[in-house]
């Protein structure tokens, strides 16, 4: 017999039941399956015919969770945590049939069941800190008492996911299936019927003594970098050592419910819709991408290696070209050794290696290059190299090739002009390690073809990036705001604060690392040869700070060699009474009387200096819409996701309190700094960046 028209199908097979739920895309647990899956369970328990059930699902995946989009609504019931505990208070035996991803509550149903079975290649996981909360259906209760304590706080507080040979290495899962995987549970529910019911609830936990688990969990809320969910959800998690099964979870919905009407977790939802909403670009609807399988990178340094391997990982046949054999095989090494380091660290077996050691050819010369359907270039960061280049490949790739170049500041309008195709050119700006960092700028010229536009969003897609497509100016959407960013920094510390004391600010703002330590990090060199090149025409009214050009003509490049903004001794960084004197040098050039600069004022100020230069982009329509510019920003540039962005963050901080900052530093920095039409607008008329 078959029951239920809504998204959960009962059949109810003697003697096991058969529970389906289906509800595209990813079966998330609205309403309607809530009540379905109550209702089911409820047949269960009431029909003598049947003895045990399994819980499958439709479609592409098991439950991925509660459904987002019903979070900024009042609760309705059922509550999934009541469905979950009738799950698992069923007198008969109930087991989950786990394919495609188990996550949030879709793991706590799991949880919950009284065995589990997944497909080899089934994923488990409580991602709920990603988007601000903590699983609120008994995640942080049943998890330590299947894995322990040890294991379940790192799974709560990272939202990190776990294959099926972890989850059963874990104890979360007891079988994977081997053949068919609906077939395979039933067999297990069989099994069961007839032997007393092991129900999570009921098991003790593995627990860690409380010395330790005090010190995890100060070091989650160390890594959280002021992200609450992370350090709350380890809490729960470790109070399921201590409380009965109903306390623990009557304190964790009370943390859920507070959560989700929290500021950060309405940032954090914002920041995944917003990732998904990057890929659908008003006016490419119905425009099909072309077919690239073929694709040729040109320049093995740092970012064409990374490039190459971004796309040998995602299945892509690979050709490496350089301009001399030396070039080459260094490329070929630092590819290679990537993969040997994936391999030894047990992240990639050795069959994988093979293959993506197989996907890469490598050659000199761009001749080589001609039956390619992409071609990238990662040369050196020169406009007339770059159009060189271009002129070789329009006369040796096939036509309908896509021409692509990695430049992070070039006109690619220029480049595009030295072919007989603009059409076809494109900027595909990656970030550093390219094979890690999620973000693709794709850069549209006046002249590139919307399929061509379209082919990237693909490639994106394939290679699991985050593409935000944007027009062509000097440093695009991130850079661009960037250098108003470190800008800003440099005015700070002329006018009072010292490197570290800017880095610990942006540090304790969210941000992973401060912009100075970054700038060590990545090397002063390269940004001081652009400083060079653009000297000539820079206002010479434009304040303009000259510490990071001392610094570089010190030989100071950063941890390379030893020292930059700061000193390094065995890796470690420390305040350089060099820079500070140096620092105060530029202050007294300035005639400047240096003053203490609190940490809310480096913030503020850096906030400010986004949001306007986010705002002159927008009004220059170089994007779109303001959620290009914060998934750039949360993607590339480490702005804190809990903070939604800095243009989501501007409206809850109120857009007149930044234009009154805006215009405050447009007197006292001068020229070089104007205040953003867009801002002064959107505030005349109380404009909001989502309204
Ligand atoms: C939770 O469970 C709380 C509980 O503890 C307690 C409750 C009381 N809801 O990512 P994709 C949409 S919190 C609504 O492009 P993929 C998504 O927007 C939840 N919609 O596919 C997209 O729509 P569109 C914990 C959702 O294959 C479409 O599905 N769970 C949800 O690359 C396809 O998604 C999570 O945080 C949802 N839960 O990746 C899991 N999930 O086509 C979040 C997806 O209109 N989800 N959509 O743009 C994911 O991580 C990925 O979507 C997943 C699939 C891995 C599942």
């Amino acid at each position: 017999m078959t029951a239920g028209d809504g998204p959960v199908r009962l059949t109810s097979t003697s003697p096991v039941a058969l529970i389906e739920i289906d509800n595209p895309p990813v079966n998330a647990t609205s309403q309607a399956v809530r009540a379905g899956l109550l209702a089911a369970i409820q047949e269960v328990e009431r029909n003598p015919q049947i003895e045990a059930a399994v819980i499958a699902c439709a479609g592409r995946t098991f439950v991925a969770g509660a459904d987002i989009r019903e979070f900024g609504q009042p609760p309705r019931e059922p509550h999934l945590p009541d469905v979950i505990d009738a799950i698992e208070d069923s007198s008969k035996p109930v087991v989950a049939a786990v394919h495609g991803t188990a996550l949030g509550g879709g793991c706590e149903i799991a949880l919950a069941c009284h065995a589990r079975i997944a497909e080899p290649s089934a994923s488990f996981g409580l991602p709920e800190v990603k988007l601000g909360l903590v699983p609120g259906a008994g995640g942080t209760q049943r998890l330590p008492r299947l894995v322990g304590l040890e294991a379940a706080l790192d799974l709560v507080s990272s939202g990190r996911m776990v294959k099926a040979a972890e989850a059963l290495r874990l104890r979360l899962i007891d079988r994977i299936s081997s053949r068919d995987l609906r077939q395979e549970a039933t067999e297990l529910a069989r099994e069961l019927i007839g032997k007393p019911i092991r129900r999570t609830g009921e098991q003790v936990v593995a627990g860690i003594d409380s010395q330790s688990a005090s010190a995890k969990v100060a070091e989650i809320r160390r890594k959280a970098r002021g992200a609450e969910a992370p350090g709350r959800a380890a809490e729960l998690a470790l109070l399921a050592a201590d409380l009965p099964l109903k306390e623990g979870m009557a304190r964790e919905r009370e943390t859920f419910l507070a959560l989700r009407g929290s500021e950060q977790s309405a940032a954090l939802r914002h920041a995944f819709f917003a990732e998904r909403e990057v890929t659908r670009l008003p006016g490419l609807d119905g425009v099909e991408p072309r077919p690239v399988q073929k694709v040729g990178i040109v320049g093995a340094g740092t970012m064409g290696s990374g490039i190459a391997i971004a796309f040998a990982d995602a299945g892509f046949d690979v050709k490496v070209v350089e301009t001399s054999e030396q070039a080459l095989s260094a490329g070929e090494a630092r590819i290679t050794d990537t993969y040997e380091k994936q391999f030894a660290s047990g992240r990639l077996s050795a069959a994988a290696r093979g293959e993506r050691l197989q996907a890469i050819g490598y050659a000199v010369g761009t001749s080589s290059l001609s039956d390619r359907d992409l071609v990238i270039e990662a040369v050196f960061e020169d406009l007339d190299v770059k159009r060189a280049l271009f002129r070789d490949l329009d006369t040796i790739l096939k036509p309908g090739t896509i021409l692509a170049t990695n430049t992070s500041y070039l006109d690619i309008n220029l480049i595009a002009a030295a072919t007989s195709r603009p059409a076809d050119v494109v900027g595909l700006h990656f970030f550093s390690p390219a094979n890690v960092m999620k973000l693709l700028e794709i850069v549209r010229t006046d002249a590139t073809a919307d399929d061509v536009v379209a082919t990237g969003l693909a490639l994106a897609k394939r290679l699991r990036k985050i593409p935000v497509v944007c027009r062509v100016c000097d440093g695009f959407v991130g850079n661009r705001i960037l250098s108003r960013y470190r800008q800003q920094a440099e005015y700070l510390l002329e006018e009072g604060a010292l490197p570290h004391e800017v880095d610990a600010a942006l540090e304790s703002f969210g941000f992973p690392m401060g912009p100075f330590a970054v700038s060590d990090l990545a090397g002063l060199d390269i940004a001081w040869a652009r400083r060079k090149r653009l000297a000539p025409n820079r206002d010479p009214r434009e304040r303009y700070v000259d510490i990071a050009d001392r610094l570089c003509e010190a030989g100071r490049f950063g941890r390379k060699t030893g020292a930059g903004w700061y000193r390094y001794e065995g890796g470690k960084r420390e305040i350089d009474p060099v820079v500070t004197a140096l620092v105060e040098e530029a202050s007294q050039r300035r005639g400047l009387t240096r003053r203490t600069i609190s940490a809310e004022e480096i913030q503020s100020r850096i906030r400010t200096a986004i949001v306007n230069e986010a705002c002159k982009i927008l009004d220059e329509r170089i994007v779109e819409r303001p959620l290009d510019v914060d998934v750039v920003m949360m993607n590339g540039y480490g702005y804190p996701a809990w903070r939604g962005g800095p243009l989501f963050e501007a409206d809850r901080v109120g857009l007149q309190f930044i234009l009154d900052q805006a215009k405050e530093r447009a007197e006292l920095d001068g020229p070089g700094w104007e205040v953003a039409e867009g801002l002064v607008r959107r505030v005349a008329s109380a404009e909001k960046f989502y309204p």
